[in-house]
């Protein structure tokens, strides 16, 4: 009797076991998601230019955090400023077939045949930061970031404003940013126009530092060796700015006062050289495009129209200014 009733036992323990089993399965599979995962999560895809400047640096941390924040998945490439990499990045988040793709384009030309690809992969493009050339519009949804000629064209018209009294020539060194990107060929478009006002206004010498502290100081160097009178340097970001710094004044001269500085970005290191009196005047640019991409990335998975074009808004910064902003600055 008693091995009966003890096969009897183990018969209905398994049978229960068989049952709690099965009613697990069906659990999951009823929680949605065709993986039967239950990952309903937006997957985003971003090729970043690299990590070439403290603006660069505050703009990744700015899409990282925001994308925890929204609960995306953010898929993160860092192309060290090559397009190649760029492309390569772009065309592997469309064989992972992410939700969205977005990126910062490193330079202007030679998109389209990567964008027409995520196009025909049906992902939609959100431009973030750069722009593109290409002529066809519909390779992508909207162009997050600032307007670099008004940039430009707000340092020139400080420049115009600083030297109205100047009788003789004002000599302008250009530290532009990286060759072919949409920040150098528009900050140098904006400026130029704004100096034009002033005749004595001349740049007698214009090179790419790469957005980078090393080239703005190896380009600075060159600049002072065969410019025997500068009066003012106009880089197109702060961190050219910085390094520009250690060659003026190896050369002996006084940065913020022998040499103006004008700037753009406006990253704590800049806005306390600002402070300081070695730069003079700063053109904002803002990296914090992180919550305003996240937004974006919801909206055209979903569908929804988006606007074509999203102007950042930002400011400009004389040294008081700075000495008022440095303490509550986030980047
Ligand atoms: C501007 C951004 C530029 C910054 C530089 O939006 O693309 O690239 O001005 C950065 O500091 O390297």
């Amino acid at each position: 009797m008693r091995s009966r009733s003890t096969a009897r036992t183990v018969i209905a323990a398994f049978a229960g076991v068989l049952l709690a089993a099965s009613v697990a399965a069906c659990g999951n599979s009823d929680t949605g998601g065709g993986s039967g995962d239950g990952n309903d999560k937006i997957v985003l895809g971003f090729s970043q230019v690299g990590a070439e400047s403290g603006w660069r640096t505050a703009n990744t941390t700015s899409i990282k955090e925001a994308a925890a924040a929204a609960g995306i998945e953010l898929k993160f490439d860092d192309a060290q400023q090559k397009q190649e990499n760029q492309i390569k990045a772009i065309r592997n988040f469309i064989q992972q077939k992410v939700d969205v793709i977005a990126f910062s384009p490193v330079v202007e030309s030679g998109w389209d045949t990567v964008l027409k690809e995520a196009k025909d992969a049906k992902i939609p493009v959100i431009l973030t930061d750069r722009a593109v050339d290409s002529a066809d519009k519909s390779l992508y949804k909207t162009f997050l970031g600032s307007d670099f000629v008004k940039e430009g064209r707000l340092a020139g018209e400080w420049l115009v404003e600083q030297k109205k009294a100047a009788s003789g020539p004002v000599n302008i060194v250009e530290l532009q940013g990286t060759t072919g990107s949409a920040p150098a060929n528009d900050r140098k478009k904006g400026f130029a126009e704004a100096i034009a006002a002033n005749p004595n206004l001349k740049i007698v010498a214009s090179q790419s530092g790469d957005f980078t502290r090393a080239g703005g100081k190896q380009v600075m160097e060159q600049f002072l060796k065969a410019n025997p009178k500068i009066d003012v340097l106009f880089a197109h970001n702060d961190d050219m700015g910085l390094g520009a710094l250690e060659a003026i004044t190896a050369a002996g001269k006084t940065p913020g006062k022998d040499i103006t500085i004008i700037t753009v970005d406006a990253v704590k290191d800049g806005m306390q050289a600002l402070a300081d009196g070695k730069f003079n005047f700063i053109a904002e640019c803002s990296p914090l495009l992180g919550p305003q991409l996240m937004d974006l990335a919801k909206k055209v998975k979903a569908g929804e129209e988006v606007p074509a074009r999203i102007e950042t808004e930002e400011t400009t910064f004389t040294q008081e200014q700075a000495k008022e902003a440095l303490p509550n600055r986030k980047y």
